[in-house]
């Protein structure tokens, strides 16, 4: 089989350091922040052949974007750049509450993003295509990219496809992000979604089984409820892992963290149990740092954990 191609936007990312709000902080620091790179960045690490798929601006920021997603391994040669439009940008804003994240993306060279991407390579060889809720929402074109990828029913597409739901509420017009992200979810082969999401988009006190009941068609739907466990339905049953306790340093990043490990276990092959307990050993290295991109636990110690009985587990 192909590689897996994982297809959205990155963008440049500055925030405070150390954290502090926006209006006084004194520096920022420059990395780079995209979901679905993100996803192949972890990929890599963990020795799955991943290609990211977007489009930079040909600017100094879209030049550093190429180059860090690049140092991880993944292949960038297909990212293309658009001479007339620029790189986006997000800013993080720490406060009190939280840290808010202002985007600088309308008009970005992603935005420009459309269905074409599907015909040529490496779409076309993939095995598998990753694909987030991020990017229906960026413009009329990249939403295109995305029913079209999805039009067609899993058995008659060439490639899986898997998608994050992502739901950004700063990113959809008023009111219509729960009915485009619930259908776009239900055509993909395997989909993930926290329940708080869920829980926001389709209905305030749905349980696991109730977004399941949402979300029938997907062959694996992943739904990841934070500190507390991920479970998987699949054709073949339920399978509940619960999540390992550690110190939470910084969330972001973290969901695609767990994806990246979930599909990485389905293409090892360790079964959906071994795959729901590799997407939490790579969220845990997304959580226990302030970017979205930590260390993996070296290859002896992640099979150590996969090996581990469900009572030594957590
Ligand atoms: O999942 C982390 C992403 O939210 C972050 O890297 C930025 O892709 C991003 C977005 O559009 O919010």
């Amino acid at each position: 089989p192909g590689p897996v191609v994982c297809v959205g936007e990155t963008m440049a990312a500055l925030a405070p350091d150390p954290p502090s709000p926006l209006l006084t902080a004194p520096r920022l620091r420059l990395s780079v922040a995209g979901a679905e790179s993100n996803v192949a960045m972890y990929l890599a690490d963990h020795g799955i052949s991943v290609a990211w798929l977007s489009v930079l601006g040909d600017d100094p920021l879209g030049h550093r974007v190429r180059a860090t997603v690049a140092a991880s391994g993944v292949d960038v040669s297909y990212v293309r750049t658009d001479p007339h439009r620029p790189t986006g940008v997000l800013v993080k804003d720490p406060g009190p509450d939280g840290t808010r994240v202002h985007y600088y993306r309308r008009g970005s060279a992603a935005s420009a993003l459309g269905p074409d991407l599907l015909d040529g390579p490496p779409v076309r060889t993939a095995a598998l295509l990753h694909l987030t809720g991020i990017t229906p929402a960026l413009s009329e074109s990249c939403r295109d990219l995305v029913t079209r990828a999805l039009s067609t029913e899993p058995g008659d597409r060439p490639y899986a496809v898997s998608f994050d739901v992502n739901h950004r509420a700063a990113l959809w017009p008023d009111g219509i992000a729960p009915a485009v992200l619930r259908e776009l979810a239900d055509r993909a082969d395997i989909v993930f979604v926290g329940l708080d999401e869920a829980q926001a988009l389709w209905g305030e006190h749905l349980t696991e089984e109730a977004v399941r009941a949402r979300l029938p068609r997907p062959r694996i739907l992943v739904v990841k409820d934070g500190a507390r466990a991920a479970t998987a339905f699949t054709d073949e049953g339920t399978v509940v892992v619960p999540t390992p306790r550690v110190t939470v340093v910084e969330a972001v990043g973290a969901g695609d963290a767990f994806a990246a490990g979930f599909l990485a276990g389905l293409l090892r092959g360790t079964g959906t149990t071994g795959a729901l307990r590799l997407g939490h050993i790579t969220a845990a290295s997304a959580l226990q740092v302030t970017g979205d991109h930590g260390p993996l636990p070296d290859a002896g110690e992640t099979e150590a954990l996969l090996a581990l009985s469900m009572r030594e587990w957590a």
